[in-house]
């Protein structure tokens, strides 16, 4: 039992008051839209969707989002995570990331006739068809995106090995060889930094004045608006952090903006547990978003152990509202 100072002073446990007298005031300015997004929110359900309907366990061939909240979770209500398909048996049911596959991982799913449900988010298809409609066109493709990121792999899977150029930033686009100038068109990573892809893709243009491509880039919405919600935040901000996991593209993004957009102190944070409170020192002012494979639970957690520290007030500050919904697969409905 904690005591006031009025009673028996000797029992009473001075640190605990000392501590909750002494608390500092830290105004928490939350960004939004943050979190998750609609690709993200279906590639759940499908998961959830697809244990219900076919019993446990369901396959998931590489993590469903980047977070391993959300995986460790799935887990629980029955789902499997493997790196590839030859981990999944004959007779159970898998499922595709939402980052996309190459061709080849449907096509051997259906060589071994395994019964599999696609998660890849519809804005990540949408390029997938639009860099194919290029390559068909006999356009090489420029892909402007991160080596090795499954979205990367995932998009340059859908064209012939030859016709695929991958760029990952101004100095590859100055320095890019092509066959033929005349016969380019280029396609996004979802995730990229907006600012970034703008001089990249204008150093393209420069280059080569040819080329095709969508009006801006293929960046999604949600990776747009979160960008421009850290934006509307980072300069008054002493320290923001991004909920998120080192593999998201998208959450890595949201810190280099907030450090480019006048945030002194900004870093990734997997959850609350891994938040380094001495980082934030004498902060008065911190900045809390979310990457978009990042559940509202764990910016609720970071906030509640804010305020085990911190006397805090939270401003939320919108910059857009969001209504984006995608359908589920026909396989999973009704
Ligand atoms: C699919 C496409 O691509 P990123 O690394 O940001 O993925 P993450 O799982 O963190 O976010 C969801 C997502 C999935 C984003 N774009
Ligand atoms: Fe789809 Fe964009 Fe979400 Fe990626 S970040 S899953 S592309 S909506």
């Amino acid at each position: 039992m904690v005591r006031g100072p009025a009673s028996e002073g000797a029992s009473v446990p001075q640190a605990v008051i000392k501590m909750t007298e002494s608390k500092k005031p830290l105004t928490i300015l939350l960004a939004s839209p943050r979190g998750f997004c609609a690709g993200v929110d279906r590639a759940i359900q499908i998961v959830e969707r697809a244990i219900e309907r076919y019993g446990r366990p369901v396959y998931v061939r590489h993590e469903i989002v980047h977070n391993r909240f959300v995986v460790e979770n799935l887990e629980t209500k029955g789902a499997i995570f493997v790196d590839e398909l030859d981990e999944v048996p004959d007779d159970r049911p898998v499922i595709f990331s939402a980052h996309g596959v190459p061709k080849s991982v449907p096509a051997e799913a259906v060589r071994r006739n395994l019964l599999y449900v696609d998660a890849t988010c519809p804005l990540v298809s949408k390029v997938h068809r639009e860099a194919e409609r290029h390559s068909v066109s006999g356009r090489t493709v420029v892909l402007i995106g991160h080596a090795g990121h499954p979205e990367v792999i995932g998009t340059m899977g859908q064209l012939p090995p030859e016709s695929v150029l991958l760029v990952e930033d101004v100095a590859q686009a100055e320095a890019l060889v092509v066959a033929d100038p005349e016969n380019l068109a280029y396609a996004t990573q979802t995730t990229l930094s907006v600012d970034d892809t703008t001089d990249i893709v204008a150093a393209l243009r420069r280059r080569f004045p040819a080329i095709q491509g969508p009006k801006m880039e293929d960046i999604c919405y949600a990776t747009t608006n979160r960008q421009a919600a850290v934006k509307a935040i980072a300069e008054t901000c002493d320290a923001l952090v991004v909920i998120g996991a080192p593999n998201s593209s998208n959450s890595m993004r949201l810190v280099e903006v907030a450090a480019n957009y006048g945030c002194a102190r900004s870093r990734l944070v997997q959850r609350a547990a891994d938040m380094d409170w001495q980082w934030l020192g004498n902060a008065q002012r911190l900045g809390i978003t979310a990457g978009a494979s990042a559940p509202e639970l764990l910016v609720d957690e970071l906030i509640a152990a804010c305020r085990e520290r911190y006397e805090v007030t939270v401003e939320e500050v919108r910059t857009t509202e969001e209504s984006v919904v995608f359908k589920l697969p026909r396989q999973l409905v009704a």
